[in-house]
């Protein structure tokens, strides 16, 4: 190896390591949830859910629980269409890859609240817990925003309607 590669390779593994120390070991800090909104609940219905996007800057991670302080249960579910009708299944975990933004969106994967202890009401926000293997738990709020939301695709008002299949 030439004088001056070595000293190209040596600038890189200096740049490599500042970009470590930057990002101070903190994988949380990796670790951004936003876009996180709701549905009001319909009279009589005590289940909800939660959308969010996930942008993970730091190391691979995976979603491996969620919590809410409105809520008895919280869990990862993901719908699915499945012979013309739309299902959902429980998640145990979701993989949060680095520099791909994960969403959490209608007709897909979603938080679903069970046991409500309060109705949710449009103009809202309630807190709910991410918990991430590695970089741990991020709180965000979720806004709850009306119903009158295109491509809601048969969820959230219908939650209640839809079949689970586990
Ligand atoms: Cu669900």
């Amino acid at each position: 190896m030439s004088e001056r590669n070595a000293s190209r390779s040596a600038g890189c593994l200096l740049l490599t390591l500042g970009a470590l120390i930057a990002s101070g070991g903190a994988y949380a800090d990796g670790i951004q949830v936003t876009e996180a909104w709701s549905r009001p609940t319909p009279p009589g219905i005590d289940v909800g859910v939660a959308y969010f996007v996930i942008d993970n800057q730091g190391r691979n991670d995976r979603l491996v629980g969620v919590s809410s302080p409105v809520a008895k249960r919280a869990e990862l579910h993901i719908s699915q269409m499945e012979g013309g009708v739309m299902r959902m299944k429980h998640l145990e975990a979701v993989e949060v890859k680095s520099g791909v933004p994960t969403s959490f969106e209608p007709s897909g994967r979603h938080v679903m609240l069970t046991g409500l202890k309060q109705p949710l009401k449009e103009g809202d926000a309630f807190p709910l817990v991410l918990s991430f293997a590695n970089a741990g738990p991020v709180k965000v709020q979720v806004r709850v925003r009306g119903t009158a939301v295109a491509g809601g695709g048969g969820h959230g008002a219908d939650h209640s309607k839809m079949k689970q299949a586990r």
